[in-house]
């Protein structure tokens, strides 16, 4: 530890702290724009700025380490001005239509640096780009918005090693771009949105497809049935300002049923269906010599990741649908039977924490007989956008439950929007039925937790299931390329986000100031498990509405029309 005195506080720190660190000891915020920890520690923005004492030039406080002895000075004159003029500059060429910007119902960090920083005037004329939007299926890239921290780079290059957009040219053209000023849908990017999670401005937004659910919802010949995520349901709130992690299930579909929806499902459901299905192919490949690691296949941005990267290793992949996939292709054939509805006449909407879903919904071979399972994707953002939009009072809505004939899903199926979820879920499923009996012991914690790959034994009747979790595809990648070496699994669980969909890029945006300060995985994750403790069904086999899909329609797990319908394929 080290002794510094921060405006005329002293005080004692681990000498591995930054300046930032050492600040917020004493309850001193300083402000950051491209500071975001673990992700991009550059100091780039200059608006961290602070004086050392003995040191020539103010020093970035994010990434300049204390030491022994340290004065270190947070608001004098010079300072205060440096930022003002820092940033400044950067409103100076922005563009800034805040009235028409994507951010203005959530929080800007640039204005609300703006504001912290009492800049009321511009005093610099700067020069505005006019460059085109890049417009993909998922990903809406707009550069006039863009102030260049970085942060979007930082993420997609050392977090998600996808690396498909990088900083060009110089000077005044300098621009965040994809190689040869590609539009990003004809890149490798695999639309996990963690450049969005992370974009401080207006510059990085998903394609917004709130206008087809409008319409939709205003055909009267339409029968609308929404189904929402299991990691949608923890963050809703916080589009609200509720607690992040909150859980809100009862009060979305509340507001589901308000904002006009005919029907509101639950995608854990599907996720239910995707245990059965997937425990099937587990045990069909363990039995039968068939190609192991089984790994997972429910996260798009994993998906399309592994065709760019990993190709020889497809046959690999589980050959399930999603969930939500799965039930969208349920809804337009038992559903529609069962209650009589013309299958063209129903429009299905899941509400998604995940911006690569969108994508994933428009890939030609997710449909059966010639209909898409999933009409349109919303994420839980575009959700809540809808709800501000109409004038819900959120926060003070009563609950309500899922509709029937699905009614409510097992808390294996919940416990799907976090990294471990998946393999937990299929765990508890296929425990029971290798051992043909019913586990009370099934809560696994060693698959558990924040840590970027985990690997546990887990001992099923004569079995040792050896099983590896990886979240965030810098993560993935390694596990792959270990399993590509040779090293042994039955079953491994990949998600491409960091920490599973409860971070996906559909979620509500969390600022850099709470980002660097809280872990808000670990706090979505928590109101997962919370639901799934105080769920009745634990365990994706006992879910009645699935049993009675199976008896009515399915068949068998794995049978002939599970393959039509909630199976598909990869390309290389
Ligand atoms: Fe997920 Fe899913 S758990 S991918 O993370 O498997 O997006 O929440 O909906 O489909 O169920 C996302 C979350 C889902 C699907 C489920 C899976
Ligand atoms: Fe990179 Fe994901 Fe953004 Fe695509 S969506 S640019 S892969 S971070």
């Amino acid at each position: 530890k080290v002794h510094i005195t921060i405006d005329g506080i002293k005080l004692y720190v681990p000498e591995n702290y930054t300046i930032l660190e050492a600040a917020k000891e004493v309850n001193i915020t300083i402000p950051t724009l491209c500071f975001l920890k673990d992700v991009n520690e550059v100091g780039c923005c200059r608006m961290c700025v602070v004086e050392v004492k003995g040191a020539r030039a103010l020093q970035a406080a994010c990434v300049h380490p204390v030491s022994e002895g340290m004065e270190v000075f947070t608001h004098t004159p010079k300072v205060m001005e440096a930022r003002k003029v820092n940033l400044e500059l950067i409103l100076s060429n922005h563009n800034s239509m805040c009235q028409t910007c994507t951010r203005s119902w959530m929080d800007c960090e640039l204005q609300s640096l703006a504001n912290k920083l009492s800049v009321d005037n511009v005093r610099f004329e700067g020069e505005q780009k006019k460059q085109p939007l890049d417009i993909g299926v998922s990903i809406v890239r707009d550069p006039n918005k863009c102030i260049l921290c970085r942060r979007c780079v930082s993420a997609c290059k050392n977090i998600q090693t996808v690396g498909v957009i990088d900083c060009v040219n110089r000077g005044f053209e300098t621009k965040i771009a994809a190689p040869f000023n590609l539009s990003l849908a004809d890149t490798p990017c695999v639309n996990c949105g963690q450049c969005i999670n992370y974009c401080p401005v207006g510059a990085l937004h998903e394609k917004s497809d709130i206008d087809q659910v409008w319409e939709a919802i205003y055909d009267p010949d339409t029968h609308v049935v929404v189904q929402t995520a299991p990691a949608v349901r923890v963050a809703l709130g916080e589009d609200f300002e509720m607690p992040i992690g909150t859980p809100v299930t009862g009060k979305m579909v509340t507001a589901l049923r308000m904002l006009g929806f005919d029907k509101v499902f639950d995608t854990d459901t599907g996720a239910d269906l995707t245990i059965m299905e997937e425990g099937a192919e587990l045990i069909d490949r363990i039995r039968g010599g068939g190609t192991l690691p089984l790994i997972t296949s429910c996260s798009p941005g994993w998906i399309k990741f592994c065709e760019h990267n990993f190709p020889d290793m497809l046959d690999h992949l589980s050959s399930c649908k999603s969930p939500h996939q799965m039930f969208g292709a349920v809804l337009k054939t038992y559903y529609a039977q069962k209650e009589g509805i013309d299958p063209d006449k129903i429009f299905v909407v899941s509400v998604m924490p995940c911006t690569a879903k969108k994508f994933e919904a428009s890939r030609p071979e997710m449909n059966v007989d010639g209909r898409p399972d999933v009409d349109v994707v919303l994420t839980t953002r575009e959700l809540g956008k809808m709800i501000y939009d109409v004038g819900i009072d959120f926060p003070d809505l009563g609950d309500s439950d899922f509709d029937d004939p699905f009614g409510n899903a097992s808390g294996a199926g919940v416990i799907f929007g976090t990294t471990g979820g998946v393999m937990e879920a299929a765990l508890r499923t296929v425990a029971d039925i290798l051992n043909d009996s019913s586990a009370d012991n099934f809560e696994y914690e060693e698959v558990r937790g924040l840590e970027g790959i985990k690997i546990a034994t887990v001992e099923i009747a004569d079995l040792k299931v050896r099983a590896a979790v990886a979240h965030g595809l810098g993560n993935a990648r390694k596990l792959m390329e270990a399993i590509r070496a040779g090293e042994e699994f039955h079953f491994v669980e990949i998600m491409a986000c960091p920490g599973g969909c409860i971070n996906g890029g559909g979620q509500p945006l969390q600022l850099s100031d709470v980002r660097n300060w809280i872990d808000v995985r670990e706090e979505r994750a928590k109101g997962l498990y919370k639901e799934d403790r105080a769920t009745y069904i634990r365990k994706s086999h006992n879910n009645p509405a699935v049993k009675k899909l199976y008896k009515e329609f399915l068949g068998m797990a794995g049978g002939k029309k599970s393959h039509d319908l909630l199976h598909t394929h990869y390309h290389e």
